[in-house]
């Protein structure tokens, strides 16, 4: 009943931030036995305002959070943000070695082309909840 609940709300939500368009929404598949992966998609923010995320969460995950890439005395090494802030009509791109939502403790073994959701909470207190599908390394191949 309770997970039926939250369902509805969901879909609530998805209506009112339908001029938030996620785009391209991945997890990184990683061999079985590695604990955490990493999101990735673009986000476009079509409405009037300015659209803060300030989190993220996922039922397969223990914890999610959302993470930059940034270079300390030249090491590249993760952070976490607190805020990602998209401008009215600015697109974000989250992708290797940028941006990214964190995965931390899978509860569940990932499978290629499975669809999992994730949701984004913004500043004002909503969900934009995303479906994002789950793909192998080949993806990201590096240059
Ligand atoms: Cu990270």
């Amino acid at each position: 009943m309770f997970r039926l609940f939250v369902l509805l709300c969901s879909l609530v939500t998805g209506v009112i931030h339908a001029e938030v368009i996620v785009t391209d929404a991945t997890v990184r598949l990683l061999p079985p036995g590695v604990p955490n992966t990493a999101a990735y998609f673009s986000i476009q923010n079509s409405s009037d305002t300015t659209q803060i995320l300030i989190g993220a969460s996922a039922d397969f995950a223990t914890k999610a959070e959302i993470h930059n890439h940034i270079m300390v005395n030249d090491m590249m090494r993760m952070e976490q943000q607190s805020e990602v802030v998209i401008k009215s009509g600015q697109t974000v791109q989250f992708a290797p070695g940028g941006l990214h939502i964190m995965l931390f403790g899978l509860k569940q073994p990932l499978s290629e082309g499975e669809s999992v959701a994730i949701s984004l909470q913004t500043k004002d207190g909503e969900s934009i909840i995303i479906s994002a599908k789950v793909a192998g390394p080949s993806v990201h191949k590096h240059h």
